[in-house]
């Protein structure tokens, strides 16, 4: 019993002394709670930050919830008016007493004046900068307080937007860097907001501050891992330290003479038998933790924990018959890329939490994505989403951000981007998860084939070009070269508009003739590119997440409410006209909305599925988009509740790494097997045309087909006529399954008609569920007596479904997880099925 007190005792000694190590640097939240007012009034009101204005507005009472009904409208006038926002906070003594203290800002958006007691500290002028500014002799050991005034954006901006005599592609909005899309998409609401979107800290040190840190592998053999760690630091004392790393028991030591101001140095150490990190349905995303510090006469004066995988990452641009290729090698191999475009989870970034983070890239895990495109008209994300991008195994392609504008010159601007420039490649480049950064969305192509170029002279042509260049490669992309740890650059996505044949041949490439041009699906296996990073289509959200902005007067299609949430001009009627090519009318606007995904979803397959087909030719899909920042008819997959449609239960599907994908090209039946893992795979192959009683037509079924790593070939083909045996295209579907050759594993499975929806001979089915509580939730087992089409089962409660708008032949069971924290008291009535023959 002493014994163990003793051990105790000492525990609580050693502990305390840790954190109360008064040499390290110190650091303090500002308060939650604030107060904020429109500038020219008199009334302050609460608020709590993180907080944007509209959040502010709306807790208050002061505006009602902008995603309501048309309010966006109601709104404009927020960003008109300037905003101030202030608090009080003590400073303790452990941060009072050093000998610097910083006053630090993350995402602050955007035209800041930032006074301290008084005192004008800070003036900001990019919110996708941190700002730090030296604050020791301005503060008070209690009672201090901060004042921050916003500037509107418009109003800021509008001399120097007048002063430049043309009007830049993209708007006014250019003049500012601040997230672009809150100017409005044609996804998302118009919301130009201000506000303290991360809690500023001070930072108190005394001699040292370690600045900036992050590994990178150098060599790495099967035996062993050499990593350098690579320092930034700021001193005011010179002499001997040593730098430590602690990993997996083991110390590394290194001596270290410290010099004044700011500099840099590195340490390497060694990782034995190194696993490398390899992304999603590769390979595991192995990380390994280690602790760096610095050590001066005994005591820690700074400390770092770390997360890094092992990997390296190519972009390979070669030229070849064709035109040059575009793709990524990660450890050496070729990988083809699955996922697609990500917008911010919400407009309001003070709403987004680390759950939504967490689902949202779940999602995508578990719809076996393994990149995803942080899209430049957003933000640069949050730490906490390329951590989890890291340890899921996602595969970050992340833009600059600037999108679909052309961007001012000049020596402000463009000290400006580089300033955000250099500390974004700082802040990102220790991210394991990191694959590329690109210098902007769409804006070379849009210069040059969108005719932008038509309203201005000749002089401003050169000048405007000049500018672009200036940016994207004379700044950004030396930049990623010389500091960006090895990670890829490429100046604009796509490389080639789809006016341009070398956009199928050359880069990556945006192929939108179908939706923009109206161009059939099937247009997608012939515009296949050597990457294809963008291509969508429309539908509609949820219903539920219809219900959450509308009055039930408002659920008609073309409501004027409806309307405020489908931002494209051309929206309802391209969804419509391609509905009408592929299914029958439904009978009303929640049969509609139900529709419409599947239409979607069909579509996306079609693309993803010519993609994979295609590989290496291709080497990419990543389509548009991944989620949605309000409730919104859009080309998302999840919506902005989290809510998957179908198209992201089909892209699970179609993304699987091992798979059979049928085709019917010129009469003939081709099934493609696909294999994007490492290890070669022998496989079963099962082939049946069965009617929609279930009745097996024909069959085949090939016992061992060989599946060579990272490829794609026909696997089996027959023709149509001799499948179908005299039955009629509209009564039959045709199914591939793929499996393990002893049946254990089930790769994918996947079922083709020879018509599309509208021209099927589709029975009324009637499908049974039973529903049982299972740890998570519920299990719903699922039988039909004729094939029943995209099975939509839905629930007033908040929950998962694993699976949905599947189809089912009759003889096969299914069991769907709904997974939820619910408890249902009415298992029976909890859940309703629908399946397509309902919408006609
Ligand atoms: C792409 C994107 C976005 C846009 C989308 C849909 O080209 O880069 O600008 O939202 O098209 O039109």
């Amino acid at each position: 019993m002493k014994k163990i007190l003793t051990i105790f005792i000492l525990l609580k000694v050693m502990s305390s002394t840790a954190q109360s190590n008064t040499n390290l640097p110190q650091t303090l939240k500002l308060p939650e709670k604030w107060e904020f007012r429109q500038a020219h009034t008199e009334k302050w009101y609460p608020t709590e930050i993180p907080v944007s204005i509209h959040t502010a507005l709306q807790k208050n009472g002061l505006i009602e919830d902008p995603f309501w009904r048309d309010n966006e409208a109601k709104y404009q006038w927020i960003e008109k008016e300037d905003w101030q926002f202030q608090t009080t906070f003590d400073v303790p003594q452990n941060v009072f007493e050093k000998k610097h203290i910083e006053l630090i800002f993350k995402n602050l958006d955007t035209y800041a004046h930032v006074f301290l007691n008084d005192s004008l500290v800070l003036e900001t002028d990019n919110m996708f900068r941190t700002w730090r500014t030296d604050v020791k002799h301005f503060l008070k050991p209690t009672g201090n307080k901060i004042h921050i005034y916003f500037e509107s954006p418009i109003a800021k901006t509008t001399p120097d937007w007048t002063a430049l005599g043309y009007e830049l592609p993209g708007g006014q909005r250019v003049m500012t860097r601040k997230a672009q899309f809150h100017y409005g998409w044609d996804w998302g609401p118009r919301f130009v907001g201000c506000g303290i979107l991360k809690t500023p800290e001070l930072l108190g040190w005394d001699d040292f501050l370690l600045e900036d840190i992050y590994v990178v592998p150098q060599e790495v053999s099967q035996e062993i891992a050499s990593m350098a760690i690579r320092i930034r630091y700021r001193s005011d004392i010179e002499g001997d330290v040593e730098f430590v790393n602690k990993f997996n028991k083991r110390k590394t030591i290194e001596q270290r003479k410290l010099e004044i101001g700011v500099r840099e140095d590195s340490m390497s150490f060694q990782i034995p038998n190194p696993e490398l990190w390899y992304c999603n349905g590769m390979g595991e995303p192995k990380l390994y933790d280690f602790t760096f510090e610095v050590i001066k006469n005994y005591k820690v004066i700074a400390t770092k924990q770390l997360r890094v995988g092992i990997k390296k990452i190519e972009l390979i641009t070669e030229k070849d018959k064709d035109g040059e290729s575009f793709y990524f090698k990660l450890n050496g191999r070729r990988v083809f890329m699955k996922g697609a475009n990500y917008i911010p989870i919400n407009i309001f970034q003070d709403k987004v939490t680390e759950k939504d983070y967490a689902r949202l890239l779940d999602a995508s895990r578990d719809a076996n994505m393994n990149m995803l495109r942080v899209w430049g008209g957003g933000i640069y994300e949050d730490d906490i989403f390329y951590k989890m991008c890291d340890e899921r195994g996602i595969l970050v392609w992340q833009d600059f951000m600037y999108a679909c504008a052309m961007y001012p010159g000049g020596g402000n601007f463009l000290k400006n981007c580089s300033r955000e420039a250099n500390e974004q490649i700082e802040r990102l480049r220790g991210y394991t998860c990191m694959a590329l950064f690109c210098g902007n969305n769409e804006n070379n192509e849009a210069w040059n084939h969108w005719g932008w170029q038509m309203s201005f002279n000749e002089d401003q042509r050169n000048r405007l070009w000049k500018d672009y260049t200036t940016l994207y490669n004379d700044l950004l992309g030396n930049f990623v070269a010389n500091d960006g740890a090895g990670i890829p650059y490429w100046e604009s996505s796509p490389k080639y508009g789809r006016g341009n044949p070398k956009s199928l041949k050359e880069g990556d490439a945006h192929y939108w003739g179908v939706w923009h041009d109206a161009e059939p699906f099937s247009m997608y296996n012939k515009k296949v590119p050597r990457f294809m990073s963008e291509y969508g289509f429309q539908s509609f959200p949820d219903w539920r997440t219809i219900e959450s902005f509308t009055e039930p007067a408002d659920r008609e299609l073309e409501s004027k409410v409806m309307l405020a949430h489908q931002k494209h001009p051309r929206g309802n009627a391209l969804i419509a006209e391609y509905m009408d090519r592929d299914y029958r009318k439904p009978n009303n606007f929640k049969d509609f909305v139900y529709v419409s995904q599947l239409l979607q979803a069909e579509g996306m397959r079609t693309g993803i599925e010519a993609h994979r087909r295609n590989k290496p030719y291709c080497m990419g899909t990543l389509y548009w988009q991944l989620n949605d920042v309000w409730p919104v008819a859009s080309w998302a997959g999840i919506d902005n509740f989290g809510r998957w449609k179908a198209l992201h239960y089909f892209a699970k599907e179609s993304f699987k790494p091992v798979a059979a994908l049928p085709i019917i090209e010129d009469d003939i039946i081709k099934v493609y097997g696909v294999n994007d893992k490492i290890p070669f795979i022998k496989a079963k192959l099962q082939v049946r045309l069965l009617d929609f009683d279930g009745t097996v037509i024909s069959q085949e079924i090939l016992p061992e087909i060989k599946l060579h790593p990272d490829s794609s070939r026909v696997i089996w083909q027959a023709t149509v006529k001799t499948f179908l045996k005299n039955r009629k295209p509209q009564d039959v579907v045709l199914e591939t399954v793929l499996t393990s050759i002893d049946n254990s594993e089930i790769y994918s499975r996947r079922l083709l008609y020879l018509l599309p929806p509208r021209d099927l001979k589709l029975p009324k089915p009637h499908v049974k569920i039973s529903v049982n509580q299972v740890n998570d939730g519920y299990a719903i087992s699922l039988e039909t007596n004729k094939l029943a089409k995209n099975i939509y089962l839905t629930t007033a409660q908040d929950g998962f479904f694993s699976d949905n708008f599947f189809d089912m032949p009759p003889g096969e069971k299914r069991t769907v997880l709904f997974k939820t924290e619910t408890i249902l008291d009415n298992l029976a009535g909890a859940f309703q099925v629908r399946t397509l023959t309902d919408t006609f």
